[in-house]
């Protein structure tokens, strides 16, 4: 596994428990990855999945459950109720999910070779696959049967697949997003996504006393323009709806996020196979870049196992087939809630008058409403391995 974030421990993990050996390399320091500010929500079957492993019960201790979320559009808020379909999200940072991981591999005897850097991946295509890493200084190699490129966007996995080989997908969007971590408990229990003629806003936590909250913004945002006071005026005008009041408190981070789309077919070549940011990236919108990871790992592990413990080689030879089937439903997911809920400089009145017709459909139609729902809380993973 190159890469110990989501998708790399994941694997890992899984692996573990059906007892095929793993060697974890990651770049960065145990520290450095376990305080790693992202993503906020686990899907229904991704909590379920780190219940049923072993790693979900700090989740369940600290996490927060949630039944439903909210949509405020024209200043009215929408809420959609996930319990129609008997689901839930849970709101657990990533750098947690990740603390949790790294324990259990420690805790299993496994190890991480943190500080250690890929450095080049040789022979996937032949019998004997080989990493090169340097660790402390050393240059080293290590041969492997299978090697899982979970090296997130700018990794050295995706780059080393045979360019004549890999087709790319790609969107850019015109804007990013101004995100903040405060001191501030909730304004509410559960998330806001607000379209609002002023741009797209986002309201939600990470504890009892701990709001994340977001601004659509112009990708040359200058955060030396945006003291504390201009963004909670600004966060005020696009949640404002009936009843409601925002939480202040101090901001103690401040970042700017572009917003992309972009998928790499296919996601294997011989014995390298990606998973993760390492073969696809969504905007935010829809919560789904940890939960795309998480599920690539489920099915990579799930072939993994059937070709060295079932002697089936024929799912490893379409986990790209299987995952893309996935990851374009969650690609047409995040590009559509970023589509209804953003403002766009070049939409037109009648692009405008469209955007607030599909919002009106999405969270007042039954049908609308349950397509979103069911996109939100995650589509099925299949059978844990
Ligand atoms: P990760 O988490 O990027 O992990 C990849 C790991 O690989 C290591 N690495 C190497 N190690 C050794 N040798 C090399 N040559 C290496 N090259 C790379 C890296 O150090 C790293 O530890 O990928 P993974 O596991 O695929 O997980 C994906 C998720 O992290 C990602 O999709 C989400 O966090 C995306 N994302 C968000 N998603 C959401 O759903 N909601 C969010 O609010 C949200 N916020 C974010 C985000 C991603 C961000 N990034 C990537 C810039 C905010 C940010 C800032
Ligand atoms: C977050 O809490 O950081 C978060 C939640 C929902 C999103 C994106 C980010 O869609």
């Amino acid at each position: 596994m190159i890469g110990a974030g989501p998708a790399g421990l994941m694997l890992a993990h899984l692996l573990t428990r059906a007892g095929i050996e793993t060697v974890m390399i990651e770049r960065h320091s145990r520290s450095y990855v376990e305080n790693r500010i992202r993503a906020g929500i686990l899907e229904h079957e991704v909590a379920a999945l780190l219940r049923e492993t072993g790693v979900g019960a700090r989740m369940d201790e600290v996490g927060f459950r949630h039944d439903g979320t909210n949509i405020l559009f024209d200043g009215v808020l929408h809420r959609l109720d996930f319990a129609s379909l008997g689901k839930h999200v849970m709101l657990y940072s990533q750098h947690e999910v990740v603390r949790d991981l790294i324990a259990a591999r420690l805790v299993a005897g496994g190890e991480i070779l943190f500080e250690a850097e890929v450095t080049a991946i040789e022979n996937f295509n032949g019998s004997e696959p080989r990493v090169c890493f340097t660790h402390h200084g050393e240059t080293r190699e290590l041969d492997c049967e299978i090697i899982a490129a979970c090296d997130g966007f700018h990794g050295i996995g995706r780059a080393s697949l045979p360019a004549n080989l890999v087709r790319e997908y790609d969107r850019e969007y015109p804007f990013g997003w101004l995100g903040i971590l405060a001191e501030a408990p909730p304004s509410l229990d559960e998330l806001i996504y607000a379209n609002h003629d002023r741009g797209f806003a986002l309201l939600s936590m990470r504890s009892s006393s701990v709001s994340r909250l977001y601004l659509q913004c112009p990708l040359d945002t200058d955060l030396a323009e945006w003291p504390d006071s201009r963004i909670w005026d600004e966060l005020s005008i696009r949640l404002a709806h009936p009843g409601f009041s925002l939480n202040t408190g101090a901001i103690f981070q401040k970042n700017i996020t572009p917003m992309r789309s972009y998928v790499a077919e296919p996601m294997q070549s011989g014995r390298l196979f990606l998973a993760g940011d390492a073969a696809h990236i969504v905007p935010p919108t829809g919560a789904k870049g940890l939960n795309a990871a998480v599920a690539d790992a489920v099915i990579l592990a799930r072939a993994i196992i059937a070709q060295f413990l079932d002697d089936n080689p024929e799912t490893l030879r379409c986990y790209t087939e299987t995952c893309l089937a996935r990851i374009w439903k969650i690609e047409r997911f995040s590009w559509l809630m970023t589509s209804l809920l953003h403002r766009f400089d070049n939409h037109s009145a009648f692009d405008r008058r469209i955007q607030r017709a599909e919002l009106d459909y999405y969270v007042n139609t039954p049908t609308g409403g349950t397509a979103l729902i069911e996109n939100y809380v995650g589509l099925p993973i299949g059978a844990v391995p």
